[in-house]
């Protein structure tokens, strides 16, 4: 391991300006360039700020970003895995010398810190996603992070804080580092156990934290992640709650509850590594890791990034170093003889254990399915069905797409009328023409319009989905990577089903119903869809319907099967 330094040695930064000194950098920031962060910049910004991440005093420059790929150090030597930088575009970096101060603005422009441009640097970006996430694979949420939304020169330089980013939620649970200490001293908590998560807690979970802290004869703090975590994730709002009804599950005054604004990077053994030490700096004297700790899954050929107890080993072998005792953790299972959890490799072979996995749960959420009390608390599931309602009250698109003339008004009309006859739901029809008239009034039918004309639907049906309603959408949408960001819009938010009505043009030219067809064909209307504009068929809708000798009826009772079959109606 060579020749290393204690972390040091606990000393706390606090990188924030007090007294005058913070409105005479109010007014210098009017004058210097300034840069509005981005969430994962604010997060770390926050952090560095309130001495999460001491020793660092800023944005890491050239040297110590380099040293930290190579070999998880600082150029000082100081144990550190994390690379912590601060990407701006070329175009803002060009516009900045070196030695000069620029200001941090959050989203809404308030000045939260200011910079001593001390470093300027392009990043191979590639060599830091294999040096810390071992890995190039776009699967991995970091490394596509990296390669999407990072911007191309690195900053780094001394901070100097002005104010706190503000948070309106759990202002109650929110402390800096410095307010946990004087809290645990407070109490008289000497020995703490942190516990990291970034999953709604049940069982096991209460169970292995009792533990530990109970093996280590300590406190403990559950230390959840609220900055960012994986996409996909449940959101922070939910698991807090949740972890707040969790409390009440441990002995009186041993456990504490405080929420961590860090933006994860799902960097499996670095990231155990990382967060121990900020826990480290929060006051804590043991940090739990379990299986697969800060884990991001798997690659894009279906092989885990990294092995369950990589990050234990990695813990492990800093041992020396650390100044925080790791509290290795197995998986926790349910051993229904005993009717009670036990570390599995503590379960004699043979056993009946039970378990349900994440996928298994969120499958019961969606359809609504009993979770059995061995799993998980009453009231933590409680709050997972408030935000995870099952699908037959989640909202939902009906997507339809297809040349003027096919039907798709139809039966979308056709299908209003039938949901309005189920009854309990808010519909919205969004049809080409309505659209048209309102929300599009003043675009044409250039590909730049038509799809501006899409991306408004989408981003109002999206709405709708989002808070549970009907949005059922009949525009021509002749562009398939359009429509592919429309669902892409929607699926997270509810139910999204994409109805290609695709009857054949001769047909629709026959009908011509809005003489729209003679009149393109006369020349009298150009760029019309299918005449002399294109029209991209959908690879893979997940319903295809030819109106030549369907009646609309029938094509709306099919897409009622349909919405039953997927679970969105009963
Ligand atoms: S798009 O491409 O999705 O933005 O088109 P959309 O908003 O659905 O079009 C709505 C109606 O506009 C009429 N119309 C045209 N359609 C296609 N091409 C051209 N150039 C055009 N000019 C006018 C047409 O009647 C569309 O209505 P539907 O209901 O599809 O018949």
């Amino acid at each position: 391991m060579g020749a290393f330094k204690k972390p040091h040695g606990g000393e706390l930064k606090n990188l924030y300006l007090t007294g005058q000194a913070v409105e005479a950098e109010k007014t210098r920031a009017r004058d210097i360039p300034s840069w509005d962060l981005s969430m994962r910049q604010l997060c770390d910004l926050e952090m560095l700020l309130n001495g999460a991440f001491s020793p660092l005093e800023g944005f890491m420059g050239v040297a110590d970003y380099n040293a930290v790929l190579e070999n998880m150090r600082l150029v000082d030597g100081v144990l550190w895995p994390m690379p912590i930088t601060l990407d701006v575009t070329e175009k803002f970096a060009d516009s900045v010398e070196p030695g000069v101060r620029i200001a941090l603005r959050d989203h809404e422009g308030v000045l939260i810190a200011t910079m001593d441009v001390e470093s300027s640097f392009c990043p191979d970006k590639k060599a830091e996603a294999l040096a810390v996430f071992g890995s190039a694979d776009e699967a991995h949420p970091a490394v596509r992070y990296l390669n999407d939304q990072a911007n191309d020169v690195y900053l780094g330089g001394r901070l100097y804080g002005v104010e706190a980013p503000n948070h309106y939620d759990f202002k109650h649970l929110r402390d800096s580092p410095a307010q946990v200490r004087e809290r645990f001293a407070k109490l008289g908590w000497r020995r703490v156990v942190a516990f990291q998560t970034r999953n709604p807690m049940h069982r096991a979970h209460q169970e292995l934290t009792f533990r530990a802290a109970k093996e280590m004869e300590a406190n403990l703090l559950i230390h959840p992640v609220v900055g960012m975590t994986k996409p996909g994730d449940v959101d922070h709002f939910t698991r807090v709650r949740c972890y707040e009804q969790v409390l009440h599950h441990y002995p009186d005054q041993t456990t504490m509850l405080s929420l961590l604004p860090l933006a994860m990077r799902m960097a499996g053994p670095r990231e155990a590594l990382w967060h121990a030490l900020i826990r480290k700096n929060y006051g804590c004297t043991h940090f739990i890791v379990g299986r697969d700790h800060a884990g991001p899954g798997v690659d894009s050929n279906g092989k885990p990034f990294y092995g369950p107890y990589d990050a234990q080993e990695l813990m492990q072998s800093y041992a020396d170093e650390l100044d925080i005792t790791m509290v290795p953790f197995k998986n926790m299972v349910y051993v229904e003889d005993r009717a009670e959890y036990q570390p599995q490799d503590e379960v004699a072979e043979g056993t009946e254990i039970l378990q349900i996995s994440g996928t298994e749960l969120r499958r019961r959420l969606r359809e609504g399915l009993e979770i059995p009390e061995w799993f998980s608390f009453p009231e933590v599931i409680a709050e997972l069905r408030k935000t995870h309602p099952p699908r037959y009250r989640q909202g939902f698109t009906v997507f339809f797409t297809g040349l003027s003339g096919s039907g798709k008004s139809t039966i979308a009309n056709a299908l209003m009328v039938k949901l309005l006859e189920l009854g309990g739901r808010q519909i919205t029809l969004l049809d080409g023409d309505i659209v048209r008239k309102n929300l599009s009034s003043e675009l044409g039918f250039s590909k730049e319009h038509r799809d501006l004309n899409i991306l408004r639907i989408g981003y109002v049906a999206s709405e709708i989905t989002k808070n549970g309603g009907i949005a059922l959408c009949a525009p021509i949408a002749p562009y398939s990577a359009t429509r592919r960001l429309v669902r892409d819009l929607i699926e997270p938010l509810g139910g999204f089903l994409e109805v290609h009505v695709a009857t054949p043009l001769e047909v629709c030219e026959s009908r011509d119903r809005k003489g729209l067809y003679a009149k393109a064909r006369a020349g009298l209307i150009k760029g019309f869809t299918g005449i002399d504009d294109p029209y991209e068929d959908p690879d893979d809708p997940e319903m295809r319907i030819d109106t030549t000798n369907l009646t609309p009826d029938l094509a709306a009772h099919r897409i009622v099967i349909k919405l039953e079959s997927m679970g969105f109606i009963r």
